[in-house]
């Protein structure tokens, strides 16, 4: 019998390339020169597409597979992928929530320690001989006991939260509604970001909250807060964070997301007291291999008529 055609967005580790070619024929659109083409030639034959959180599907990549019914995406986040046009088409959609949770909220964490207690220039001041011929470094900031604000207590939002409970932080957070938790509630960026000496963004992404930290958020954090940032990019309005690093407002920034990735803005670039990440908060062999399972588990079920593990409402 002939294994039904799936189209795979963005690249995938061999793992799962491997595992995916035993059920499937696995058509590689990030190889091809000419997408367009490749979707003209290969559309028609796909039955399922592979996606990634990042580079999402679009309606026009939907209606270059009309028989492809479902778009499973390796990553939690779906912002990048057409929702309206996947429920219009009847599509289904699904993603890996969980798996990946306690990796973001450490990523999220190492940005922190690595922003405010300067991990990386101690490196550089070690690694150029500096610390030899100039004596100590400078000093670095405190983290714990500090106080935290997570944009966003989502499931990485409170797995961020129960690390911070570790340094004994005072932990506070905005979002559309009061959780049941013993953290401060605010009910906005704007009011949650004066009150803090660190602020998390942990929101998803997608149109609900594009430029949600935004001027007004930025302006808001007291002078020498540090910034960390593990959702999307599109979550914070970015030449605000730029304008407060360049005039020093924000003491330090930790991102692992931006706008336009992987081409991300070469001001960054320029701020020695920025950490980058090219985003790569789920990117452990252990996690990544529970996001290929899962997004293979899906795929699986679709085909044969399971209910789906973890469907996006
Ligand atoms: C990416 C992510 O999917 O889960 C998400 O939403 O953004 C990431 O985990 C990952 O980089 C795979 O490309």
């Amino acid at each position: 019998m002939d294994k039904p055609g799936l189209l795979v967005v963005g690249v995938l580790p061999d793992w799962d390339l491997e595992a995916l070619s035993r059920r499937f024929t696995l058509h590689l659109l990030y190889e091809a020169p000419d997408r367009a083409r490749f979707l003209a030639q290969h559309g028609p034959s796909v039955r399922a597409i592979a996606t990634k959180g990042e580079l999402g599907a679009d309606a026009a990549m939907m209606d270059a597979c009309p028989k492809a019914k479902i778009v499973s995406c390796y990553g939690v986040g779906v912002d990048a992928i057409d929702l309206g046009a996947a429920r219009a088409r009847g599509v289904a959609v699904t993603n890996t929530p969980d798996v990946l949770t306690e990796d973001v909220a450490d990523m999220a964490f190492a940005l922190l320690l690595a922003t405010a207690r300067a991990i990386p220039e101690g490196d550089a001041y070690v690694r150029s001989g500096t610390w030899a011929k100039q004596g100590p470094m400078r000093l670095a900031t405190r983290v714990w006991g500090k106080r935290l604000g997570i944009v966003g207590l989502g499931r990485i939002g409170r797995a961020i939260a129960r690390r911070a409970e570790g340094f004994g932080m005072a932990i506070a957070y905005s979002g559309r509604t009061r959780k049941e938790v013993p953290y401060t509630f605010h009910p906005s960026p704007a009011a949650l970001a004066p009150h803090v000496d660190i602020l998390v963004v942990s929101a998803a992404g997608g149109a609900g909250t594009v430029g949600l930290v935004d001027r007004a958020v930025i302006a808001a954090l007291q002078p020498g807060a540090i910034f960390v940032n593990v959702s999307r990019g599109s979550v914070v309005e970015e030449a605000a964070l730029i304008a407060a690093l360049k005039s020093g407002r924000i003491a330090a920034a930790g991102l692992d997301v931006f706008h336009n990735e992987p081409g991300i803005d070469p001001v960054f670039a320029t701020f020695p007291n920025v950490v980058l990440s090219p985003h790569q908060s789920s990117g452990t062999v252990e996690t990544r291999k529970a996001m290929g399972a899962l997004m293979r588990e899906n795929l699986e079920a679709h085909f044969d008529g399971r209910p789906l593990p973890t469907p996006v409402a």
